[in-house]
Formats: structure tokens, sequence, C-alpha cells
């Protein structure tokens, strides 16, 4: 029987290791979330790197491990620390990452990374070729793995293949300096339908095509070989009713215990009754603007000093990439400027910005969503940015402002939303202090068109959508196709 075959980096388990034994806990990332209806039932498989490398693995626990995984209808692709290490940690986060972000100058182009990346897409074309036959479904997720759809048609031309970017396709100027454009452009060919967050990222992919490969372009098809490679763009959407009804269950009176966090979070509104909480959430990423949002608030309270006292940022920064330079200068620079934005305006009863570099769980996130008046966030550059979209999720009164970065995937959906240059530290100051005046009124109507647009456009019809686009390609006998 024809089944679908989901791929990504990583598997959407987490292993654990314990002297009893080996036990696979499902992730609930918005992936993993978004892909049920898709994952769901016997007829799927997930392929992916479990997260664990061989020399993690003790030894003698492989098959133990692979029969936690197939509990979840997972199977891993087995890599060692060097492969992890060149692929994942070197040319997908020292070179793509940073290219398709738009940040050339950190981009490096490291020959043994790319023939790593390589080596590792093919490894994993290895497992999904073991494991397939005609007439599947395959979906392909993100950067990592470019070069898989096309050895997968290789060998098996007789499948449907997806692929999938979670993160910006640049512009033909930016694509152009990597050294192996046209191979990562052939790779990606292999699909049948590739999917972007935004228009804007699928037209530049299209323009790459065209001027790099002179392979024909008609709209938004691509006639490579015998076959029509579709591209078109699905934002992705968030799990609106989990947020939604954990936020209503938060707030509802019969609430449980609070946690401490909560309880912090009401001791500021109790101490500055009309202080205003300003709120932003970011894995510790150069592309999240999380710098040059620290010197946007510092602008801030200079231009408008009649807010010292009263309002307060909260920064969660979630450690990320720790062993890439770039992520530790990030750090140190943004250590310091909290410490000398908190030294310069502190008072004895205020903290300006209240900073935490941690993952939190689940119900702090809703804390943290529920209790602050506006979401302040500042990408340079994000794929889409999904925290825009939780927090408006979260607002079951409809009251809160969104401050978001233009250059989100996100903003292209949220026109409601106050939208910013993050380079444009007048505009984010003034902007900000309109939040902050901002009616309840004109609140409310702004977060119920965003919420109803969300709520309509959640994470299952993103997946639902692609996979009934990728089934209606026609992908074969393009010769017989009047051009
Ligand atoms: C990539 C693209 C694109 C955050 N802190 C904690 C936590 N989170 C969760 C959030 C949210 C997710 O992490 C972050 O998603 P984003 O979309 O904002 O950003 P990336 O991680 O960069 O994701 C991005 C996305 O892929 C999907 O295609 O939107 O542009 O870069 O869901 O809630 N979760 C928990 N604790 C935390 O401290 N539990």
């Amino acid at each position: 029987m024809a089944k679908t075959i989901i791929i990504s980096n990583r598997l959407p388990v987490q292993l654990q290791i314990s002297k009893e034994g080996i036990t696979a806990l499902p992730s609930v990332g918005g992936l993993a979330t978004g892909m049920k209806s898709v994952h769901s039932g016997g007829d799927s498989v997930w392929i992916g790197w479990s997260g664990l490398t061989d020399e993690e693995i003790p030894e003698g626990k492989e098959k133990e491990i692979d029969k936690a995984l197939a509990g979840h209808g997972s199977l891993q692709v087995p890599l060692s620390k060097e492969e992890v290490d060149g692929f994942y940690f070197g040319f997908s986060n020292r070179t793509v990452w940073p290219l398709f972000h738009y940040f050339l100058e950190y981009a490096e182009f490291e020959l043994k990374n790319w023939e790593i990346y390589r080596d590792v897409n093919q490894k994993f074309a290895d497992v999904v070729l073991e494991h397939s036959e005609d007439g599947d479904t395959i979906w392909v997720h993100d950067y990592q793995l470019m070069l898989l759809p096309d050895m997968i048609r290789e060998k098996r031309p007789e499948v449907t293949i997806g692929f999938f970017l979670h993160i910006p396709f640049p512009s033909f100027e930016i694509f152009r300096t990597l050294p192996w454009r046209k191979e990562i452009l052939m790779g990606l060919l292999g699909s049948d339908l590739i999917g972007f967050h935004t228009y804007d990222y699928e037209r530049h992919f299209l323009s790459s095509v065209r001027r790099l490969t002179g392979i024909e372009v008609s709209y938004n098809e691509i006639y490579a070989d015998n076959r029509i490679v579709r591209v078109d763009s699905f934002p992705m959407g968030i799990d609106y009713k989990k947020w939604h009804q954990a936020a209503l269950k938060h707030d509802s009176p019969k609430s449980s215990e609070q946690s401490d966090l909560q309880k912090r979070l009401d001791s500021h509104r109790e101490l500055t009754p009309e202080g205003k909480l300003l709120l932003s959430i970011d894995r510790l990423d150069y592309t999240k603007g999380i710098a040059k949002r620290l010197h946007a608030f510092k602008y801030f309270l200079d231009k408008y000093p009649e807010y010292k006292e009263k309002v307060r940022l909260i920064i969660l920064a979630v450690p990320s990439r720790a062993n890439v330079p770039q992520y530790q200068l990030l750090k140190s620079e943004v250590d310091e400027l909290v410490g000398r934005i908190n030294g310069e305006f502190a008072t004895v009863s205020w903290t300006p910005i209240w900073y935490f570099y941690r993952s939190v769980p689940f119900e702090n996130l809703i804390d943290l969503y529920t209790s602050s008046d506006i979401a302040w966030l500042t990408p340079i550059r994000d794929g889409m940015n999904l925290v825009a979209k939780e927090y408006i999720a979260s607002r079951t009164d409809q009251t809160g402002v969104l401050i978001l970065s233009e250059m989100a995937g996100a903003a292209n959906e949220m026109n409601e939303a106050l939208l910013i240059n993050p380079n444009n530290f007048e505009q984010i100051a003034d902007t900000i202090y309109q939040a902050i005046n901002m009616p309840i009124e004109e609140q409310q109507a702004r977060n119920s068109l965003l919420q109803n647009r969300l709520e309509r456009y959640n994470v299952e019809k993103w997946a639902n959508d692609f996979m009934t686009s990728l089934k209606s390609v026609p992908s074969k006998g393009v010769a017989n196709i009047t051009l």
C-alpha cells in the first residue's frame, strides 16, 4: 500500500536513556503538531536524525532505540559526531542559514562542510530508498535536506516528492554567491512541489532557477527534464486551539496553582498599575534582531523619559547553536547590552529589562503571552515567526498589541499588527508609544481580525493544503502537455 514519508533533520521525538532503558517521548514543536493529520495511522513514517550521535549511543543499544522510535512511526538516520558537525553545525548553520537570511558576511564557504552536507543528504536518501516504493508520497522539510529530492528521484522516479523551506529563500544576488548554488537548485528540482512561506521567497527561487540553470520557467511552474515542478507559497500557521484554550484555562478564576513566574508578573502589575509589559521571545539568533531591539529600547527610554519606571521589557532568549562562534558573540553582546541599559536606567524600585537566557515550559509561555501588554518582535529576517501568531492566539479578551518587524514572513498576513522596520529606531520608539496608548477598542478590533485569520489558517490547514497541492501536481509526462 502506498504510504506517506515525512523527512526532517530531527525526528519529532526526544530519546531518553536511563538505567531502566530507552524511551522516546513525542516532541511538542509546531511542525510535529501540524503534521499530525499527515503522520497518523499505520500508513506513514517519519525519517530523521534522533538527536544522539553514534558516539553518544551506548554500545548494543541501537536495536532498542530503533524499537522505541518505531513506536512513534519514526525511523532514524544514524549520524556520527563528525557528520553532525559538518552537516548541521557546519554547512547548514554556518553557510545556508546566514546566507539565506542575508547575513552574507557570516557565511562560510568550506568545501569540507559542503562535502559532508552532500554525503549526509545521501545517507538520508539511502534510508528513504530502502523504505519507500513506487507510488509513495514523500514530504521533505527544510534547508538541511535540499539535495535530498533529486537523490531520491534519481533512483525512484515513480514517487511524488514535496519540499518545504521553513526559512527565507534569498534574492538571486545573494544566492548566486554560494559556490554550490547550482547543485542546491538541482537538488530541490527533484521535487514535484516546492513550498515557501511567502510569495516573495517563491519569486526569488524562481528567479534563481531561471538565471542559474537555464531551465524553462513559466509562471509558477518549472519544466525540468520530463516533469513539471510546481512552486507555491503556503504560509505556516499555528495550532490555534492549543494556544487559545490554554490561555482560556489560564485566565479562568478556577485556574489551579499559579507559577512563580506568574506571581512575579502579577506583582509587577500591582506595583505599577499603569505600567506596561513588553515581551519578546526568540531563539538567541542574530537573525532575530535582539541586539538591535535593545538599542531601540534605550532609544525609546531616551525619547520618552516619562515611561521610565512604567515600562518593562521581558526578553526570553532561548539558547541555540551555542557552539557556532557567531552565536557565542551574540550572547556576549546581549549580556552586555542588558547590563548596560539596566545599569544606566534602573532605580531602586525598577529594573527596565528582565532577561531570561533559557528555555521555559509551555505553561510559562502562556503566563508570558497572557500577561504582556505588548509583544515586540524585531527579526532582521525571519521565514515566518510563529511567536507573533501564538501571542495573538493567547489574547483571549482580544487586548494586547503586536509590534512586528516587516522582515518576518508573518508580517504578510498580519497587517493589523503595528509593522516596523527593525533598523528604524525613531519609528520603533514612536510605535511603542502608539502601542502603549492604543485604546482598548482599537486593540480588540485589530486582534479580532487577526484571530479569525489565525484560527482559519491553522497549522493543520497548512499541512493539508500542501498535501492536497502535492497530490494534484501533474508531475509526469510533460512531453504530452501542450506548452
Ligand atoms: C523556524 C524559522 C519559522 C520559544 N521559546 C520557547 C519555546 N518557543 C517556541 C515558540 C515557537 C517556536 O519555539 C519558535 O518558532 P519561530 O517561528 O518563532 O522561530 P524558529 O525557531 O526560528 O523557526 C521561522 C519556523 O521555523 C516554522 O517554519 O516560522 O521563521 O526560523 O513555537 O513557542 N517553546 C518552549 N519553551 C521556550 O522557552 N516550550
